[in-house]
């Protein structure tokens, strides 16, 4: 499941899923698909006494949003009828800042734990598939479940929640989530995956290569809060300006080790780095790395109160051009996914560099959506109501070729393989390392060499990228390169 997680900057939200399959997913033996393929998303709701939603905006709320009542998919603490069979849930935490650490029960025996297994992450399916009785979810993430429930035919189950999560606020109702009304009987015919255990390798996972030691860290930001109460990264806002901003510059393709770390008081802070995905390879100060994680690529990384988090990355394939254009070159953004620390500028900018030396021009560029051409624009209620104007469906039909014909992934595997090959002819790399405030916008400052052994796992890669016409010119031209 990729799910665009920049929800909305407004608090009041409505969070969906789109759920993307592709051929590969669908042929995992043991993987229930269809009805029995269901997306959970999660969110923890504040009421007004007249029911209607609380606003923070309008409350003057700048830390968070806990809520007392929890709805998945809209309902607030719903029931779900289920088959005495195996279920594949996705689970988002929509909520606008509480995080969850989720367990099953059956009612019966409420104090026993039920097994499930973690088989998906925000980017897709997880390397293997990992049992655990317990899945933390922060605000953003999304995780993917097979629930077995063919031994509590009859019998209802419930979701709970932990006690005390990170920092967040209990209330009395705040330890269950929904509850599983399971039937004495399926009532559907059997499917293939009933009967079929999970294969013991559910993918091969693009990791990015490993770290080149355990202890490289190529950027640092600690997350936080000023003396003014404004969420900081590195000390920075999002309103400190469109330079001040850029706590990096990645070299296209390059792969980094970023330290994320919590700066204290109080509060817990979901990650997301944009357009990326990531591995979490050490967390210190809390938790440890989960089981489930060590083998997901992610997207939002969940950095509890205490805790440090390393994540690792390759910044690749396109260069720029994405979220805001507020500087020469187009920044990405990274950012806190408490909705409230969000809205209240605890976000950063990077920017993927070019790498001037490629030696060819890469043409496609999928276009700044703050570009007027890819935004959203206003229509009368009229024609949505009447199917015409902008919701006509020769000009929807038009406006999905006008995308198309853009081809923006056309050759994003050749772009991805010429990039490896790139960076396995670099004998000496820049790394940044910078602890304070927005170091890495001025020049890098440390050499690191890397070493034979750091590259070796993506030596396969070489074969195949020296193959295509792009890889031949930067072999030609990787003599030449000089550090930016
Ligand atoms: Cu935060």
């Amino acid at each position: 499941m990729r799910l665009t997680t920049r929800l909305t900057t407004h608090i009041l939200v409505k969070a969906g899923l789109y759920i993307l399959h592709d051929d590969e997913e669908q042929a995992v033996p043991g993987l229930p698909q269809g009805t029995y393929d269901i997306g959970l998303v999660l969110a923890s709701k504040r009421y007004n006494s007249d029911g209607t939603l609380w606003d923070p905006d309008t409350n003057g709320e700048t830390t968070s949003v806990f809520g007392d009542v929890f709805h998945v998919n809209g309902q607030p603490w719903p029931h779900l009828k289920v088959e005495p069979r195996k279920y594949r849930f996705r689970f988002l935490d929509a909520a606008v800042s509480r995080s969850f650490q989720m367990y099953l029960v059956a009612d019966k025996a409420s104090n026993t734990r039920v097994p499930f297994t973690v088989v998906g992450s925000d980017a897709g399916l997880l390397d293997s598939p990992v049992p655990s009785t317990q899945l933390d979810i922060s605000m953003a993430e999304r995780w993917e479940v097979v629930v077995d429930f063919s031994k509590f035919a009859g019998q209802n189950m419930t979701l709970k929640n932990n006690r005390d999560v990170a920092a967040d606020q209990d209330y009395t109702d705040t330890d269950k989530i929904m509850r599983f009304i399971v039937s004495a009987e399926t009532t559907e015919p059997a499917q293939s995956w009933d009967n079929q255990a999970l294969p013991a390798k559910l993918r091969n996972v693009p990791f990015p290569p490993p770290a080149k030691s355990t202890t490289q860290v190529d950027r640092s930001f600690t997350f936080g809060r000023s003396g003014s109460g404004g969420w900081t990264i590195n000390g920075v806002t999002w309103g400190d300006g469109p330079e001040k901003r850029v706590l990096a510059k990645p070299q296209r393709g390059n792969v980094e080790v970023w330290e994320l770390k919590n700066g204290g008081g109080g509060w817990s802070h979901p990650i997301h780095i944009h357009l990326i995905d990531f591995q979490v390879i050490s967390r210190t100060g809390g938790r440890p790395v989960l089981p489930y994680e060590k083998v997901a690529l992610k997207d939002v990384v969940w950095l509890n109160t205490g805790e440090t988090v390393r994540v690792i990355a390759r910044y690749a394939p396109w260069d720029g051009l994405y979220m805001a254009s507020l500087v020469k070159n187009t920044q990405v953004r990274f950012h806190c996914h408490n909705l409230i620390h969000e809205d209240h500028a605890m976000m950063g900018a990077f920017n993927v560099s070019f790498l001037a030396d490629l030696g060819y021009s890469e043409k496609t560029h999928f276009l700044d959506p703050m570009d007027p051409a890819y935004r959203a624009k206003s229509f009368a209620d009229s024609d949505y109501t009447a199917r015409s104007g902008p919701y006509d469906d020769s000009t929807i039909q038009n406006r999905i070729n006008d995308f198309t014909s853009l081809e923006a992934y056309k050759d994003v595997d050749k772009v991805e393989a010429a990039l490896e090959a790139y960076w396995l002819t670099k004998t000496t790399l820049l790394t940044v390392t910078s602890t304070s405030k927005a170091t890495s916008t001025s020049a890098p400052t440390t050499l690191l060499t890397v070493t034979s052994t750091s590259v070796a796992a993506s030596t396969t890669d070489t074969t195949a990228a020296t193959s295509s016409p792009a890889s031949e010119s930067i072999t030609q031209t990787a003599a030449t390169q000089t550090t930016p």
